[in-house]
């Protein structure tokens, strides 16, 4: 039987998680990016070698690229896209010279992934991540005040907003306000409200016609480029998959992929098959997106999402939760050994651990918690291989 190539990400030499605190969780795949390289420019043998080198030097393979983060430019079609998709080629390029084979990026305008709490006190204390519409209409309308907010929500959306807010303290009205607007993953720096508002001014006229055009026409430029080099490239859905700030979101259902994919039929454009963000839309059934794209999957997120109603989901443990588990791992098993390859699978986000509570981490990327949400994945792979062997 095949198996997964199991990696876990590393945010880099600031990361407070160790490449050898990563090994000892039984991994020597690395999902990692050169954050520090600024967002549009070129990629360079020289600094993905230094990084391979580095790995290397711990015993640790360079396995994903997460993330090649698209520009701002190239998403609104407007100032220098022309550069920035030429250099989106030659990091590629780059990238395949090195001998690394996939490269996952989002689609997202201005924000990565929105969280209204990022610590979310589960019964036994340890603390997830979650989103509440309720608390995100009231960051909205409120406390950002986003022009045009009031109008793209109902009388009662707002009057509930607003009844939730009377009940915050100043601080956690502080709290909340810093877990939307922080940055990019691998940086600790929260954007500003003026810095919000004026990049929302800039999406005023994008709506999701539009966005969806511009990632075609950015694949159209780039993935024959991957193809050629021998690289994939893996979208990942937006999270959450539904529109934020009045932001347009392309990435979110079966039907967005299957625009994406149809439009630019090879495989080099391909998916990051995230579970927990196409998981948090009710509407996704995660089973049958795994069929509906099979030969496009290049790489793997697992992690489980509760929704506990139309405004809310949170992070569950890996192994119970909203999506079908089990199914999703037999599925995928019966994938790779269908398509005789190992997919590189990363657990994607864990709890906070009160052991670690003290220690400045990337909200999501605690150890113990990621580490035990590999630990039941394994598990789980491994037993339901066993089983399936057994069967042939
Ligand atoms: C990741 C995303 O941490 C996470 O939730 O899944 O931040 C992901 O890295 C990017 O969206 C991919 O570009
Ligand atoms: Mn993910």
């Amino acid at each position: 039987m095949i198996k997964m190539h199991q990696t876990m990400r590393w945010y880099g030499p600031n990361d407070t998680v160790k490449l050898r605190d990563i090994k000892q969780a039984g991994v020597t795949g690395i999902v990692t990016a050169l954050h520090e390289i600024p967002v549009g420019d070129v990629w360079t043998t020289e600094a993905i070698k230094a990084r391979q080198d580095l790995l290397k030097a711990e015993g640790m393979e360079w396995v994903v690229i997460e993330s090649l983060p698209v520009h701002e430019d190239i998403k609104r079609k407007a100032g220098n896209y022309k550069t920035y998709i030429e250099n989106y080629k030659t990091s590629i390029k780059n990238i395949a010279a090195c001998g690394l084979k996939v490269i996952t990026y989002n689609f997202m305008p201005i924000l990565d992934w929105v969280r209204t709490h990022h610590a979310f006190e589960n019964p036994d204390g340890t603390k997830a991540l979650l989103f509440n519409k309720m608390a995100f209409v009231y960051f909205e309308v409120y406390l950002l005040k986003r022009p045009g907010a009031e109008t793209d929500y109902t009388e009662e959306e707002k009057r509930d907003a607003l009844a939730y807010g009377n009940t915050l303290t100043e601080e956690e009205k502080q709290i909340l306000f810093d877990n939307v607007l922080l940055g990019l993953p691998g940086s600790k720096v929260n954007f500003t409200p003026e810095d919000i508002l004026n990049l929302l001014e800039q999406y005023k006229a994008i709506d999701d016609n539009k966005l969806r055009t511009h990632l075609i026409e950015f694949l159209s430029e780039v993935t024959p480029v991957a193809q050629e080099y021998g690289v994939n490239l893996a979208i990942h859905p937006d999270d959450p998959p539904f529109s934020v700030l009045g932001l347009p979101r392309v990435v979110c259902t079966a039907s967005d992929l299957k625009q994406i994919f149809d439009a630019v039929p090879i495989q080099a454009n391909g998916l990051c098959y995230c579970t927990g963000s196409l998981g948090a839309h009710p509407n996704n059934n995660l089973l049958e997106i795994i069929d509906a794209f099979e030969d496009r999957i290049h790489f793997l997120h697992l992690r489980n999402v509760i929704r506990e109603n139309e405004n809310i989901f949170r992070e569950s443990e890996h192994l119970y939760g909203s999506n079908p588990v089990e199914a999703i791992m037999e599925k995928l098993l019966l994938l790779m050994q269908k398509r005789d390859i190992s997919l590189p699978m990363r657990p994607d986000h864990g709890f906070l651990h009160d052991m670690e509570a003290g220690i400045k981490q990337y909200a999501g990327y605690s150890l113990i918690g990621r580490l035990k949400g590999l630990a039941e994945m394994r598990g789980l792979e491994l037993g339901l291989a066993y089983k399936m062997q057994q069967k042939a």
